[in-house]
């Protein structure tokens, strides 16, 4: 989230799309209806079902699954025509008036530089005209052609109301009224606020989805603004703090990039990952990279990490393709891995195309499973019927389960969607031979790292060289984790008048103190400022509100520099007087930036051109991405992979995202509408967690068994009734569940022809005591988004018929 939930009681508008907050964030989802109550805010939800946030909106209208970027470029173009837009915020603090390359092009569905064989894009074209000092060339009055404002309503003109919904199936008068509703929230003093989960993230177009509602938000002048922002309302606890931390592929702790083979000394890769600023004056934030990224080296090395040995760049792992979870199954199914721990995962229960999940361990050596439950994946290899039909004599695999504890039996912090890291104190102790995540990591790290010192083997260094400083090395406790990832001084730190910021040995309190002289260290940039001289950050719990927008700057400790509201400074005009008095976060006095927020921002004066989205080399929100994007700079309406039209209405000739992450198996593993005629869309339920709940019988009583979800027409159609049993297929396989015949999904007129969807539920298996039965993720396909490889869990094809 650029803000945070208490927030969300502060717009007077919320959309929930892409999401279901009332039924899988409903504590968060307080908010929503404390604006409703106390802000007379509309609520609206477009979700191809009525859903149990639909029950309590003001407006609800369905869509097709998968069709949102044809809507949200519909509702583009509909702010563009009607002037429905902060014009002097488009311009101050946007690219519109940035020039774009001569050599871009959009064209049938292509944008330029696509390479067809390999599938990906050359972005060369995708940039701003450079002048000669290599910065961006403007046109401030946006009549040049080829200003970003220009290309933009190019580029939108086709989606008008007709087309949007000939491709979403909403009404033309539902989609009008919810263009309405938006407009109304270009005014100086209303908010408009976006709730959205994995409705807009399990696509293959996922990431676009979401970049299509930020660029409304920066048209409407919400971006920085209380009761505004782009808020992702994210899933596990933690997950916000994993992606913080650099658990994916590609990543290092704190956003930075994990060095690729093509960066082969530390020059080229600070070189590559260090932007120059495009605007004369910017912030530009991240030319701070080297700073971060030595800081990130010396808490990995300590004084093994020295300059002569590039801070021991040389020891980092570089990748040659991201191994996302879709990447690393795909290269398990073809053989070529040997053992995989699996941590808190339940790949099985929770990946896509159950069958080739289980083919694939099952060509493991091994496999280790640490986790409080037993699970699926751990018992991948028993028979259980129709719902695992395996023959464990022909599996090799061998499998070691690790019982570990669950976050209730440890401390430590977890850091909430609105980027709040909140300290927590354990609750029980953790039952029989569990073991916390730590322990048990130290334990295989020490292990391995005596066999590297004993035997040498390939690389010993990196594991070798491995700081590892804590009281007792096998139960790393929370809190020395938590020191470490904010950061410390390595010697004294000075500013340049030689003033000490931080003494040796002392808590970083700011990141504003990284050097990239090896004088500090801290494990995760954005995190520094959470464990200071004053202690635990986390941990406080002050909840006075002065201000009564929520902003309380006592409670926890919000990442950055406990920022509560990210870009702040768009939320005050250029000459920095609040574009709402109500909703004021930051003010120039005269001399100094103040107010309820911490500045996001340079100390810079109004009038000095300092854009205010300092984390970009051109200071401005993108209307048009230039680097960013696998599969375009702007947004383009792809179907689904596996589409019920079997066409792109907008252009036959790409039909699907042509960046998506696919391999050649699981293309030929795609249904067409022909055999499997209907969407299946998959989601949770309040009353269960994933495939926990389904081994505590309070949860299993409330929702015992798998059910699917069809519409009062495609039942009637097919002669089925409520509570009868049906068997639903996709081309990879069928699951069988009980139906419920329901007026929530309607048929939808799509491109000429009628488009049912079936509302199918995920949280059992064969473990447990729910029901036992099949797992719905039997059901859907093996592709990914181009950005974020999220597997398109939320539309893909299937039959329904009774048993
Ligand atoms: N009780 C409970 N709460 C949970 C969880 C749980 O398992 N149980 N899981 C947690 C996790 S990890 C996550 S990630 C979040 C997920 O939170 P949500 O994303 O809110 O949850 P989903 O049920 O997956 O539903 C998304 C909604 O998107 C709709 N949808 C599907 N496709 C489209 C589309 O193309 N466009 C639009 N506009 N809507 C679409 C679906 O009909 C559904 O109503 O929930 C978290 N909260
Ligand atoms: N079809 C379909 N599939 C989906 C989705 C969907 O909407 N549709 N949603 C996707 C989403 S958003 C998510 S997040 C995934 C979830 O998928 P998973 O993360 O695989 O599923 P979970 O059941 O949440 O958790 C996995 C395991 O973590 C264990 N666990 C809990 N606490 C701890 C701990 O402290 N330590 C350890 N080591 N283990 C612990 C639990 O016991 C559980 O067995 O499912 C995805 N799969
Ligand atoms: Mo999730």
């Amino acid at each position: 989230m650029t803000n945070h939930w208490v927030d969300i009681k502060n717009a007077n508008l919320i959309i929930v799309m892409g999401g279901n907050a009332a039924e899988a964030h409903p504590v968060g989802f307080r908010w929503a209806m404390e604006a409703k109550i106390h802000n007379k805010a509309k609520l609206i939800v477009i979700d191809p079902r009525f859903t149990r946030t639909a029950s309590v909106a003001d407006f609800y209208t369905p869509i097709r699954s998968g069709t949102d970027i044809a809507f949200l470029s519909g509702v583009l173009l509909y702010l563009i025509t009607n002037n429905k837009i902060n014009r002097e915020y488009v311009e101050a603090y946007t690219n519109a008036s940035l020039l774009v390359r001569e050599d871009f092009s959009f064209d049938d569905g292509l944008f330029s530089g696509y390479d067809a064989e390999n599938h990906k894009y050359d972005k060369t074209t995708w940039n701003y005209q450079l002048d000669e000092n290599g910065f961006a060339k403007r046109d401030v009055t946006l009549q040049d052609p080829r200003c970003v404002w220009n290309l933009l309503k190019q580029h939108v003109s086709r989606y008008t109301p007709e087309v949007v919904n000939n491709i979403c199936g909403t009404p033309t008068e539902d989609f009008i009224k919810v263009c309405e509703y938006i407009a109304e929230t270009s005014a100086n003093d209303k908010t408009a606020s976006f709730l959205y989960a994995l409705g807009w993230t399990q696509h293959t177009v996922g990431a676009q989805n979401i970049r299509t509602m930020a660029m409304i938000q920066l048209l409407l002048g919400n971006m920085g603004m209380a009761g505004g922002g782009v808020n992702a309302l994210r899933g596990h606890s933690n997950i916000q703090g994993l992606t913080d931390l650099g658990l994916l592929s590609q990543s290092l702790p704190g956003y930075l990039t994990l060095p690729s083979e093509k960066q082969p000394d530390l020059d080229t890769y600070l070189k590559a990952n260090t932007p120059k600023t495009l605007l004369p004056g910017q912030v530009n934030y991240w030319s701070n990279y080297p700073k971060f990224f030595v800081s990130l080296m010396k808490s990995f090395y300590g004084d093994k990490a020295q300059k002569e040995n590039n801070w021991g760049f040389d020891w980092l792992p570089k990748w040659d393709k991201g191994y996302d979870v879709l990447q690393y199954f795909e290269m398990m199914s073809q053989g070529k891995v040997n053992g995989y721990l699996c941590q808190g995962f339940n790949p099985v229960a929770s990946f896509p195309n159950k069958h080739k999940v289980v083919d694939a361990l099952s060509k493991l050596k091994f496999l280790v499973t640490i986790d409080p439950l037993n699970t699926e994946t751990a018992t991948f290899w028993q028979n259980h019927g129709e719902s695992n039909d395996v023959d464990p004599s022909k599996i090799m695999t061998e499998v070691f389960r690790l019982p570990s504890t669950c976050f209730a039996e440890e401390n430590g912090s977890i850091v909430n969607s609105g980027r709040w890291l909140q300290w927590h104190w354990k609750g029980a102790d953790a039952p029989g031979e569990a073991l916390g995540d730590g322990e048990i990591l130290s334990g295989l790290f020490l292990r391995l790292r005596e066999m590297y010192g004993r035997e040498g083997g390939a690389l010993p260094e990196q594991v070798l060289n491995m700081s590892w400083n804590y009281l007792i090395p096998d139960a790393p406790a929370p809190e020395e984790v938590a020191m470490e990832n904010n950061g410390k001084a390595l010697a004294d730190v000075l500013d340049p008048e030689g003033k000490v910021l931080a003494k040796k040995g002392e808590q970083l309190s700011t990141f504003a103190h990284l050097r990239d002289d090896g004088t500090t260290a801290s494990g995760c940039w954005i995190f520094a400022g959470s464990w200071t001289p004053a202690g635990n950050q986390m941990a406080r719990r002050d909840n006075a509100d002065p201000s009564g927008l929520g902003n309380t700057l006592g409670w926890a400790w919000a990442w950055p520099l406990n920022r509560r509201i990210l870009y702040n400074r768009a939320s005050a005009d250029p000459a920095g007087k609040p574009w709402d008095a109500k909703r004021q976060l930051i003010e120039w006095d005269g001399t100094k930036w103040s107010g309820i927020d911490i500045p996001d921002y340079s100390a810079a004066p109004p009038g000095s051109d300092v854009g205010p989205f300092i984390m970009q080399p051109e200071g401005m929100g993108r209307l048009f991405a230039i680097d960013k994007m696998a599969e375009g700079p702007f947004p383009e309406h792809y179907e689904p992979f596996e589409t019920p039209l079997g066409t792109n209405p907008l252009h036959p000739n790409v039909v699907s995202n042509p960046a998506a992450r696919v391999f050649k198996d699981d293309l030929a593993a795609m249904g067409k509408a022909d055999k499997f005629p209907y969407v299946g869309t998959t989601y949770r339920l309040t009353e269960h967690f994933h495939y926990w709940t389904k081994h505590s019988l309070i949860n299993a009583i409330t929702q015992p068994q798998q059910f699917v979800e069809i519409g009062e027409k495609l039942a009637e159609k097919k002669g089925i009734k409520n509570g009868d049993l049906v068997k639903v297929s996709s081309n990879r396989g069928f699951i069988k569940a009980k139906a419920v015949v329901t007026k929530r999904i309607r048929t939808l007129q799509v491109n000429g022809q009628d488009v049912d969807t079936i509302g199918i539920p995920i949280h059992w298996g064969y473990l447990g005591v729910a029901r036992k039965g099949f797992i719905a993720n039997t059901l859907t396909p093996f592709v990914g988004d181009a950005n974020t490889q999220t597997p398109e869990f939320k539309a893909f094809l299937v039959n329904v018929e009774k048993v």
